[in-house]
């Protein structure tokens, strides 16, 4: 079989270092960020072949977005560097209710990709395609690759779409999300999506349960209800809920991904939607201990042993 492919756009991450809101630092770090590299990072740790698809400008942050992520094992020989559109940036501005973010990433590289790319080598190999709703808010042209993928019957036909709703509110200022995310959400074979994110879209009062009501059609559904459960609905009308990990959180930006990650390594080893979620919130858990998006898995060893654990010590 092919490998995973993660298609959407990586930027230059920027954060106060030390930790401090943006306007008093000294000093900046220099990270890279993304959440479709950074699934198919943690893809990578869990020994799942993968490759990154994308765009980055032909300039200094691009190529230390390509190094950090081909680092990790990920395959970036499917990123095209664009000698004339930059890097997206992002810069974090740490403050006392939580950490705001500032993109500069309209007119970026990675904002001219478009459906084409779907006929591109490095994507028809595709076992499984990974999207997330970051990518239909970058521009027309990645809005139209996101629903080509999820729609065009021959391009289905041969390979897994699994989507994260991902909703970033500061890329759809002007535009309403809420409809369009459904829509797409509810295309993919597999969809992630947190509980919160659906109350935010899709109204206050939603339960769990309620989200299913309202993305009926993937084959797998996973609602994550932050530091309490995850559940799982599978085509056959199960339903699979496993407690979170207590974890220690340092910082939980990147923890979704991890989640992804983990959750989609479960399955394509055919392990259970519960085992397949425990890996999940394990993977999250080395997200939520670092303050850049990608911290170091367990040992194998402690992996499946924490896996195996019975279900009433797990959390
Ligand atoms: O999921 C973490 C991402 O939000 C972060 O790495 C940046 O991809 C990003 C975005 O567009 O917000």
């Amino acid at each position: 079989p092919g490998p995973v492919v993660c298609v959407g756009e990586t930027m230059a991450a920027l954060a106060p270092d030390p930790v401090r809101p943006l306007r008093n630092a000294d000093a900046l770090r220099l990270d890279v960020a993304g959440a479709e590299s950074n699934v198919a990072m943690y893809l990578a740790d869990h020994g799942v072949p993968v490759r990154w698809v994308s765009a980055v400008g032909d300039d200094p942050f691009g190529h230390r977005v390509l190094t950090a992520v081909g680092a990790t094992g990920v395959d970036t020989s499917g990123v095209r560097l664009d000698p004339d559109r930059p890097t997206g940036l992002l810069v974090k501005d740490p403050g006392p209710d939580g950490t705001r973010v500032h993109y500069y990433r309209r007119g970026s590289a990675a904002s001219a990709l478009g459906p084409d790319l779907l006929d591109h080598p490095s994507v028809r190999d595709a076992t499984l395609l990974h999207l997330t709703g970051i990518t239909p808010a970058l521009s027309a042209s990645c809005r139209d690759l996101t629903v080509r993928a999820l729609t065009d019957p021959e391009f289905r036909a041969r390979r897994t779409v699994s989507f994260d709703v991902n909703h970033r509110p500061a890329l759809w200022t002007g535009r309403p999300a809420a409809g369009e995310l459904r829509d797409l959400a509810d295309r993919a074979d597999i969809t992630l999506v947190g509980l919160d994110e659906a109350q935010d879209l899709w109204g206050r009062a939603l339960t769990v349960t309620d989200v299913r009501e309202l993305l009926p059609h993937p084959r797998v559904l996973v609602v994550k209800d932050g530091a309490r459960t995850a559940t799982a609905f599978d085509g056959d009308g199960g339903v699979h809920v496993v407690p979170a990990l207590r974890a220690t959180v340092v910082e939980p930006v990147g923890a979704g991904d991890a989640f992804a990650a983990g959750f989609l390594a479960g399955l394509l080893r055919g392990h259970d939607p519960d085992r397949a979620l425990r890996l999940g919130h394990l993977t999250a858990r080395c997200a939520l201990a670092v303050t850049g998006d990608h911290g170091p898995l367990p040992a194998p060893e402690d992996l499946a042993r924490l896996l195996a654990v019975p279900d009433h010590e797990w959390a």
